[in-house]
């Protein structure tokens, strides 16, 4: 958070192997929450457990299993942002 801060990043993706994982993803997003910065970034996620429903419970913005999807995602974020892609 304070990385994201001090250097302006607006995507964080968040990654999980384990079914384990879901929790430490879903504290990470509820940490952005907690310190009032949750509207200022995008939170992508994915790993093998990640799916829609996931997802949801989690709060993050989006899912992907795909790289496809997830450069998709990133690249209209990036527009929507002002970001360079
Ligand atoms: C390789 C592997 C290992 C290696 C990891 C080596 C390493 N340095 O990474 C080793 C041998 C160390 C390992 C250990 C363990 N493993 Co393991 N492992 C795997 C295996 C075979 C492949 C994972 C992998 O790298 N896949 C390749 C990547 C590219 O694919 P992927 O992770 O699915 O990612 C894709 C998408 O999900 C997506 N994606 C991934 N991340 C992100 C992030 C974002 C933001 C986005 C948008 C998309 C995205 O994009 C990727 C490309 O398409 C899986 C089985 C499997 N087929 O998934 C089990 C698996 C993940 N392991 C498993 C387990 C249980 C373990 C251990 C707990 C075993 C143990 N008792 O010690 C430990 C845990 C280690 C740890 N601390 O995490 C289970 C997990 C079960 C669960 N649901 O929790 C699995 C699913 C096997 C199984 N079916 O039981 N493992």
């Amino acid at each position: 958070m304070e990385t994201a801060k001090n250097e302006n990043i607006k995507i964080i993706a968040l990654s999980g192997v384990l079914t384990l994982a879901l929790d430490s993803i879903k504290n990470t997003v509820e940490a952005f929450k907690a310190v009032g910065m949750r509207d200022d970034v995008k939170i992508i996620v994915g790993g093998n457990p990640v799916s829609e429903d996931a997802c949801k419970a989690i709060g993050a913005d989006e899912w992907a299993y795909s790289p496809q999807k997830t450069v998709k995602v990133c690249t209209e974020w990036a527009k929507e942002l002002g970001q360079a892609q």
